[in-house]
């Protein structure tokens, strides 16, 4: 069985402990039983019990990860089709073998890193993580892969580094989304600053439910970071560049007015077309009260200062 990791304990900066691991398992009558006499840990997240499949896999607050053929089926991925429940349906291959990723900009280490040696070099993690969709669905997702920051320790960047870009492939002709809306400024293109990159929170990831990562799912390298909205998270990512100012991402430039830089998740900041103070799990229909950072709140000492009706 997969060893899936308590975020608590990696924001403490532990292994995983049985217990930790236990504690995912909720609904089994042993993490049940555990649960009730643990002490509140410390980074004091609410437990519930689980409302849907009892005795599987589940994040933080108890609700269970989301079948891994919902996962697969229902995204957004614009190069291939904006329609969510079609883009597994062209999303067919991997679209480079081997697949390298470039590095450049402000770093002492750039180059071009192959995915499998990468893989070989860090040693992959597996992480429950909710996902909320800025349009208001979310989904509980079984991720593979590694912290950002293992790559970046790698990488040393120069202290002038203070963001990260990263860049989506393209080849329009494998992506029929690049031409059927050929409005959108591609690549994709995102951007974290380097503390958001160095969080440990922030995830390369290679995998969902232990298998290599499909497509569809920006296969076979993506990135995932669970306290932003799910834009942020590009996917099949060919570059990355380590820079002085902040990039200005896809959906800054196709939408200035919707979507910021940080992209926070934040239920009392509603989106300029719609509240975000719900969401749907893809398994549900009854709307869930969104929280804030997605619940991850350990990462609001990233932002002292950041005024969220600005920066979205
Ligand atoms: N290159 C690229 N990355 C992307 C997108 C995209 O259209 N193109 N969509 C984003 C959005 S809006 C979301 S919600 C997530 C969806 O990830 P999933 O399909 O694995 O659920 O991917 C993000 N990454
Ligand atoms: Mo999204």
């Amino acid at each position: 069985m997969k060893k899936y990791i308590s975020m608590t304990s990696v924001l403490r900066g532990q292994s995983v402990s049985r217990r930790d691991f236990l504690k995912g398992m909720v609904g089994s009558a042993l993490s049940l039983s555990l649960a009730a006499c643990a002490p509140q840990r410390d980074g004091g997240l609410p437990t519930q019990a689980a409302t849907n499949n009892p005795g599987s896999l589940a994040d933080e607050f108890g609700t269970a990860v989301t079948p891994y053929e919902l996962i697969t089926t229902y995204n957004n991925f614009y190069e291939y089709t904006t329609e969510k429940r079609r883009v597994y349906q062209l999303a067919k291959e991997i679209l480079r073998s081997p697949w390298e990723i470039t590095v450049g900009g402000l770093v002492r280490n750039p180059g071009v890193y192959d995915l499998d040696s990468l893989k070989k070099k860090f040693a992959l993690e597996d992480r429950v993580y909710r996902m909320r969709c800025v349009e208001g669905w979310s989904k509980i997702v079984p991720w593979r892969g590694f912290p950002l920051l293992k790559w970046i320790e790698l990488l040393q960047p120069t202290s002038d580094a203070r963001f990260v870009r990263f860049e989506t492939i393209s080849a329009s002709e494998k992506m029929p989304g690049i031409k059927d809306a050929s409005y959108f400024p591609w690549p994709y293109t995102e951007g974290l600053t380097i503390e958001e990159a160095m969080h440990p929170l922030t995830l390369i990831s290679t995998g969902i439910d232990g298998k290599d990562l499909l497509p569809q799912s920006g296969g076979p390298i993506r990135l995932v970071v669970p306290w932003k909205y799910g834009f942020k998270g590009i996917k099949s990512i060919v570059r990355m560049d380590f820079v002085d100012k902040m990039p200005t991402s896809f959906w800054m430039k196709a939408g200035p007015e919707e979507y910021g830089f940080y992209a926070n998740i934040n239920p009392a900041v509603p989106h300029r077309r719609w509240s975000q103070a719900t969401e749907v799990l893809l398994t549900e229909s009854t709307p869930r009260p969104t929280k804030k950072w997605n619940g991850y709140d350990q990462v609001a000492s990233l932002y002292p200062n950041l005024d969220q009706a600005i920066w979205y």
